[in-house]
């Protein structure tokens, strides 16, 4: 399904971020790579006028106009999880997720896009144990020939009003100040670099050479999509990645239990220090993990929280719980809604994103917490989102484009 709006959202994003672009200089060895910065004035107005965690990495804003709806563990009925087993056998390095009933959302104060809290039954589904890899997506490319979005060149047809010096591939990274800065104007730690994609996470003078197990990142959503088709698979929705994230658990914050560190233990690839200027990488990363470098969740599924945010299919609302909620009868494989809205900026549709990242910090964005909500334009990419595909048990609907 395509929102309402007639226009391609992709296109007039990209329009609308080329017009406000603003060249910047990198020197990187031998080369003059130079990237623009993506300026968005809703944006940035949204950001200095919000209190709560405002912007986070891939432009996660935290919207509240949905109202607090805590949910009392002690009264309120628990989930009612299927026990089906796996209905035949399980595909290579995948796991089967059950499906059932269960409580979708979060009580983190910050969150409000993510409440109230609603129950919602899923089908059982296979999804990949981890996200996909560089050398997986390596495997598609070889066997397609297929090109992402960041490798390629923009065209002067989609964006008429941006310089020419400007239509140059590229993704957005984040390239973090020497110092401590205001945390209200994430054009401070974010640039679209030239030559940035998947082969060069950092820009071109990166590789993923010794990175063949790490999370394959700057992958736009058609990316995802084109990928999970080849392999026969789908994108999660929205509600499958929370059941499949919560392992299991009723209404835990951490997809693990209560306790952010159990026993000292990291449990994900978060950011520690001082964000955006210094991670102390105590986790053991400063950028991606190799997948599965963390204790898998109760389903044995890795890296649901933390290390790349993941891309559904569903279209973000801050106020689609609320849609479900009102409605009298169960939520079953909810879809997401039918258009995308995002009060920090309207007119631009939105994917939902899952599970944060390595940049997810409690100081700015603790999306890593289940429940949390992030989202971002189909044609963006950034070096800390990728994806994992599901697979269903018969053919169901697949991926809405
Ligand atoms: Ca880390």
């Amino acid at each position: 399904m395509k929102p309402a709006s007639k226009s391609a959202p992709g296109r007039d994003v990209r329009r609308l971020a080329l017009k406000g672009l603003v060249a910047v200089v990198l020197a990187l060895v031998g080369l003059a790579a130079f990237g623009f910065v993506r300026h968005r004035e809703s944006r940035r107005r949204a950001a200095v006028g919000s209190s709560d965690g405002a912007l986070c990495e891939a432009g996660i804003s935290a919207a509240r106009r949905a109202q607090m709806s805590p949910v009392d563990t002690a009264t309120d009925a628990p989930p009612a999880l299927n026990n089906t087993p796996a209905p035949g056998p399980t595909p290579q390095g995948m796991i089967w997720v059950p499906g059932g009933e269960f409580w979708m959302g979060s009580s983190e104060p910050s969150f409000g896009d993510a409440r109230p809290w609603h129950k919602t039954y899923v089908d059982g589904f296979w999804m990949d144990k981890t996200e996909v890899t560089n050398a997986e997506f390596a495997g598609f490319v070889k066997a397609t020939g297929y090109v992402t979005v960041a490798e390629r060149k923009p065209s002067a047809e989609d964006f008429p009003t941006a310089p020419p010096e400007n239509l140059v591939a590229g993704s957005v990274v984040f390239t973090p100040p020497d110092h401590p800065v205001a945390l209200n104007d994430h054009f401070q730690w974010w640039n679209y670099v030239k030559g940035a994609n998947w082969r060069h996470p950092e820009g071109p003078l990166s590789s993923i050479k010794g990175k063949e197990n790490h999370p394959v990142v700057h992958i736009a959503y058609e990316d995802a999509l084109a990928y999970c088709k080849w392999a026969g698979k789908r994108l999660p929705t929205e509600a499958e990645y929370e059941f499949a994230e919560r392992g299991g658990l009723d209404r835990k914050p951490y997809a693990w239990g209560d306790e952010f560190r159990p026993d000292g233990k990291f449990m994900a690839n978060t950011f520690q220090g001082h964000f955006p200027d210094k991670n102390t990488g105590e986790d053991g990363y400063v950028t991606t993990a190799p997948v599965a470098s963390f204790p898998p969740n109760g389903y044995g599924l890795y890296d649901l929280s933390g290390n790349v945010w993941e891309w559904t299919s569903d279209w973000y609302r801050p106020d689609y719980y609320k849609t479900l909620a009102d409605k009298e009868e169960l939520a079953r494989n909810p879809q997401g809604p039918n258009d995308s809205f995002d009060p920090g900026e309207p007119g631009v549709a939105k994917k939902v994103h899952r599970g944060g990242s390595f940049l997810c910090t409690d100081q700015y964005c603790s999306r890593y917490m289940v429940g949390g909500r992030g989202k971002g334009e189909p044609d963006t990419g950034t070096n800390h989102l990728g994806f994992r595909c599901v697979k269903d048990v018969s053919a169901r609907t697949g991926s809405k484009g």
